[in-house]
């Protein structure tokens, strides 16, 4: 009986000391890992949130974070990324501001053995090994969401015809190409509807108001009855011009938007938009799960899109679950 006892005493001393040891080993493993992260830019309260989500989640897998900000130059971009692979960095992760012109540096990563995660953004290339995997938003499905709200809410006002105005995202990147593909899609054969006017407002802000006051300018207040904006920036630019006009946002001419800000989807309560598409900032946790995966020698998914839903003047809208941003 003795012995028993001693046995396994002696068995749960060992398991112990074994399960300690594998702490330890995947501890030291996460932190010798080096992640060079470019981020685009900070033009929006969506990057903003986005930049804090990859630093939390990095903190959190207890991974070094070698971050540099472009500030919406491609150049400086690659320079960052050249800069990871001097640095033999373990994964890089970027969020190309635009889709072309990638190769020749990705190309250099694989020659150094470094896997490159987009996070964010996609780029075009023909060669597909030169990315392992990508997470972010199905950019093609939120524009849809956008166009099939805009034909509920024709058929609910009995809309014979609607003129609409898009103010575009940054020209050539992947939200900006499959927002407005999506949504030309879901309103393509509807007679009801003209697109008179398509503008870039690079997803700023300033330039959502610059080119709201140019579209009153060119087509006059009444010419317009929807705009659909490519972010909550350029929204919230958009309806500030509005109401200096003296123009009822929400009312005279509908806002269609995408991201789903708090201060948008304020804005919808208030009648003001009529339309938040959802797209989440929040993407470092599942980037940095993917890094973990990655350096744990796993196979991982080639594409990650997270859950979006969408806020409209069609939902109960006391209690929306926003998120933080
Ligand atoms: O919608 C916009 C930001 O790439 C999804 O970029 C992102 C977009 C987002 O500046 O606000």
């Amino acid at each position: 009986m003795k012995k028993t006892i001693c046995l396994i005493a002696a068995l749960i001393i060992c398991l112990f000391l074994v399960s300690c040891s594998r702490e330890q080993e995947t501890e030291s493993n996460t932190a010798s890992v080096v992640v060079g992260f470019s981020q685009l830019g900070a033009e929006s309260s969506w990057r903003i949130a986005n930049t804090e989500s990859m630093e939390a989640a990095a903190k959190e897998a207890g991974f070094g974070l070698m971050m540099e900000n472009a500030n919406q130059k491609q150049e400086k971009q690659i320079d960052a990324i050249r800069s990871f692979i001097a640095y033999q960095v373990d994964v890089i992760v970027f969020s190309p501001i635009v889709e072309n012109g990638w190769d020749n540096v990705l190309n250099e990563a694989k020659s150094a053995g470094i896997p490159v995660i987009l996070m964010d953004r996609m780029i075009e290339t023909s060669d597909e090994s030169l990315y392992t995997s990508y997470v972010g938003a199905d950019f093609y499905a939120e524009g849809r969401r956008a166009g099939e709200y805009l034909i509920r809410k024709a058929d609910a006002m009995n809309a014979e015809h609607m003129n609409i105005a898009e103010i575009c995202g940054t020209k050539d990147s992947t939200p900006m190409r499959d927002r407005q593909k999506g949504f030309m899609d879901a309103i393509d054969g509807d007679s009801r509807f003209s697109v008179i006017a398509s503008v870039d407002g690079d997803f700023l802000r300033s330039k959502g108001e610059e080119c709201t006051q140019q579209l009153l300018t060119e087509y006059g207040a009444d010419e317009i009855d929807v705009i659909f904006s490519h972010n909550d920036g350029m929204t919230l630019g958009a309806l500030d011009v509005l109401v200096r006009n003296g123009i009822e946002p929400g009312k005279d001419i509908l806002l269609i938007t995408v991201d789903g800000e708090k201060e948008a989807v304020e804005a919808l309560k208030e009648g003001k938009i009529n339309c938040v598409v959802q797209c989440t900032p929040n993407l470092g946790p599942a980037a940095m799960d993917l890094v973990k995966s990655l350096t744990a020698g796993e196979k991982i998914s080639k594409v990650t899109h997270p859950e979006e839903g969408m806020f409209t003047d069609f939902d109960d809208l006391t209690d929306p679950s926003v998120e933080g941003f």
